[in-house]
């Protein structure tokens, strides 16, 4: 658990004077990179963004100034950042970063602490300091605030900071607030909110529930079957994010959960509109959305469906059936509750199952419980602090870690910092299943998985239970005395038998679980904000990060299931190819973004011996890295590329260390070095360049991403991707002179 505890004894005066000193630093480097992002805007209407071939000046493909990196450079760089890194590790063995950057979940936090009237007893009052320091840090230039702290402004994060604002006990006329207001003004009013932040407002108070498309707790009492056609639209087969959040929502709706009535709310009633509460037209507001929060508008046939419900609405609400169905979901979130040990699969549905717990029953025990584990959320930075995406990023971050370090050939010289890595890997590893019966719960098995945080959160994923393995496999061929003892084999099986579990019939591999339904399911996703959400989706870093662990383990333990994983291999493969664009790059979905995709499918290729030399795939996917690189020999990729699904940087920007790793690490993989090592040399150069003094790297740009739109960070991506970039770059190509 990462909980921040304020000790207003900790550290000497001139300690705090120099902690004073980096955070302003810091935070005006954040300030910095945001007002790049306001002028994305101005940017993309003057058409200054460009996808390449860039008309780059490739003088450092000759000789004079330009010959590669002595050895003995990069081994020091290397040496410094592991260092530097390994400073950074806790004491159980993982590493602690931000993974902040949206902007939509702390306020669903303050707003749930304000209705249950835990406000004060939670938060402390540094805490509330923190908040709004971070709140006042991400404003854009014209008063509004973005879905996430890169993002250009938008009525769900302007509305939601400023409520939060308030909440926190800032005035309306305090600077922050007032051009806050005027944005909201200027737009309509705060009606024009996206889906979630209606929900949000209602629960506060501020806001009918007669303006709130229905959220049906009806929906959980479907039959769940196939065969009855119906079946198909049962939440047990949407994507676990949705599934889980529209949970809760459902609950708090079902029974129209609101916050009293305070001096507070009422004035809000008055700041957020402009026209008077009263005469606000709820039923019109349903479907409006402001037009800077638009991402995936409403298919017409939503509109017919929400109509429908909101028609049969009155006839349900305090109806039997509306009882059964609140039972129903009560019971999904108790188990939710219970198996994730209160952290809960999300920071959405942490504070909305709390809130749900409370409405059920405010002196539970169950909302008791909940009120500890918010504090897992927290994190504070240099931009003060901010509720994370998920309870932290730990197993994640310690599996690439494990690899990052281990290319380095170093792992003699930090053998301590992989030892305790490996601890923690064989502490985090999800040893037991969810409480029976898994399938009255719509939960996959986890016996053997990884969590992408923690043992306690426990949720099993695709992808991380792979690169956990990967790390194991890794660490499981050091010397024991150096690293540790290997986690026993049957372990290793247990993993196994989850990641075979998890691909699909059409090969690929999707995230949590199985995909259990359509992509034409889509057509329902309500959020506007957020694409592709109904549905657990293939993707490409799952499939790879399966693929990769998969033969990585045969070629270990080369008798278990080879059948299968041999079977399994071949219609991987299969799958990421033909999801190869015609460009020869891949989508990333999590990471920005194609350097990210494209660096996956290389590795897949490369784990069943297609490289360069070999495969036309990989060769379409070095030749559209290699057009892509600047002249300075690094890469660097926006986040617009995620939204736009079409490759993006922006004119002026620095080489990226993290995508320039990415790409590096593709064409490490895809053997380019053979063809021609050049391109390799300027990059590893341009990572040297960009590395500090202290054998940091810069936090530069968001590297992070979900749901095509809303980005998140990944504070430890920029020390882990450049040590592994060096060392694979320092053992391929340095190594063979
Ligand atoms: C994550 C974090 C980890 C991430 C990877 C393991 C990196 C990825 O390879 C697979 C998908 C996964 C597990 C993932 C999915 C979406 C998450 C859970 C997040 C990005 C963290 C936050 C996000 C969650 C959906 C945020 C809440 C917002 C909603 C729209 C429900």
């Amino acid at each position: 658990r990462q909980v921040w505890v304020y000790d207003p004894e900790a550290g000497t005066p001139e300690e705090r004077a120099r902690a004073e000193e980096l955070r302003r630093k810091f935070a005006e480097n954040r300030l910095q990179q945001k007002h790049s992002a306001d002028e994305l805007l101005r940017l993309q209407s003057e058409g200054q963004r460009r996808s390449g071939p860039f008309p780059v000046d490739k003088s450092w493909l000759g000789v004079g100034g330009s010959a590669p990196a002595a050895a003995e450079t990069v081994e020091a760089a290397l040496r410094n950042g592991v260092s530097f890194y390994e400073g950074l590790q806790a004491e159980d063995g993982h590493w602690p970063g931000d993974y902040g950057g949206p902007m939509f979940l702390m306020p669903g936090m303050v707003i749930a602490l304000y209705t249950t009237g835990t406000l004060d007893s939670v938060l402390s009052p540094q805490h509330k300091a923190e908040m709004v320091r971070y709140l006042r840090n991400h404003q854009n230039a014209d008063g509004g605030y973005g879905l996430h702290i890169e993002g250009t402004s938008t009525m769900f994060g302007t509305v939601l900071s400023y409520v939060t604002l308030r909440l926190l006990g800032v005035g309306p006329d305090d600077a922050t607030l007032a051009p806050a207001r005027t944005w909201i003004h200027e737009r309509g009013g705060a009606h024009a909110i996206t889906s979630w932040g209606k929900f949000w407002l209602a629960v506060l108070g501020v806001y009918s529930w007669e303006g709130l498309n229905p959220l049906s707790p009806e929906m959980w009492l479907l039959p769940y079957a196939s065969w009855t056609g119906i079946g198909w639209l049962h939440p047990g087969r949407f994507w676990c994010h949705c599934r889980m959040v529209y949970l809760p929502m459902s609950y708090v709706y079902g029974v129209r959960g609101t916050c009293r009535a305070t001096p507070l709310t009422e004035a809000l009633r008055q700041e957020l509109y402009p026209l008077p509460y009263a005469k606000i037209d709820w039923n019109q507001a349903r479907n409006l959305c402001a037009k800077e929060d638009l991402y995936y508008p409403h298919p017409l046939i939503q509109d017919v469906l929400w109509w429908a419900l909101y028609k049969a609405e009155p006839l349900l609400l305090g109806s039997r059936l509306r009882g059964a169905a609140l039972a129903e979901c009560m019971k999904h979130i108790h188990y939710e509750d219970e198996n994730t040990r209160y952290v809960d699969i999300g920071p959405v549905n942490k504070v909305i199952n709390m809130l749900a717990c409370w409405f059920e029953d405010p002196g539970s025990q169950a909302f008791k419980r909940h009120l500890p584990r918010l504090l897992d959320y927290l994190w504070v930075a240099e931009d003060g602090m901010k509720m994370q995406g998920y309870n932290g990023s730990q197993l994640w971050d310690t599996a690439f870690a494990v690899q990052a370090i281990a290319s380095t050939g170093m792992a003699g010289e930090f053998s301590r910092c992989l030892k305790r890595a490996h601890e923690y890997l064989e502490q985090s590893q999800v040893v037991e299943e969810a409480q029976q019966p898994l399938s009255e719960y719509y939960r996959h098995i986890s016996k053997g998985a990884w969590p992408f945080s923690t043992r306690d959160h426990g949720w099993p994923i695709s992808d991380c239970s792979s690169e956990g393995l990967k790390a194991a496999l890794v660490l499981a061929q050091m010397d024991p005395k150096l690293v540790g003892p290997p986690i026993p084999e049957p372990r290793l099986c247990d993993c196994v038998n989850v990641v075979l579990s998890y691909q699909n019939g059409d090969g690929g591999w999707a995230t949590y679980e199985n995909k259990r339904s359509f992509e034409m399911l889509e057509i329902i996703n309500p959020s506007e904000t957020f694409g592709e959400i109904v549905v657990d989706y293939n993707h490409v870093e799952c499939s790879s990060a399966c693929i990769t662990a998969l033969t990585a383990f045969a070629g270990r333990y080369p008798a278990h299931r080879a059948h299968e994983i041999g079977a399994a291999l071949r219609r991987g493969i299969k799958y990421l190819k033909s999801i190869q664009r015609p460009d020869g790059s891949w989508y990333g979905n999590w990471g920005v973004c194609f350097t990210y995709g494209t660096w996956f499918g290389c590795e897949a290729l490369a784990a069943v011996g297609e490289t360069h030399g070999s495969s036309a795939s990989a060769r379409a996917a070095c030749a559209f890295l290699l057009q892509k690189q600047r002249s300075d020999g690094g890469w660097g990729e926006s986040y617009l590329s995620c939204q736009d699904k079409a490759y993006s940087q922006l004119e002026g920007e620095q080489p990226h260390a993290v995508n320039t790793a990415w790409a590096m690490l593709a064409l490490l993989a895809a053997g380019y070095e053979q063809v021609d090592r050049k391109p390799l040399d300027a990059a590893a150069r341009c990572l040297i360049r960009l590395q500090e003094e202290s054998g940091d790297w810069p936090q530069q740009h968001i590297s992070g991403v979900f749901n095509r739109n809303c980005m998140i960070t990944y504070a430890n991506y920029r020390n882990i991707f450049p040590i592994w970039a060096l060392g694979v770059y320092r053992s391929k190509v340095l190594k063979q002179q």
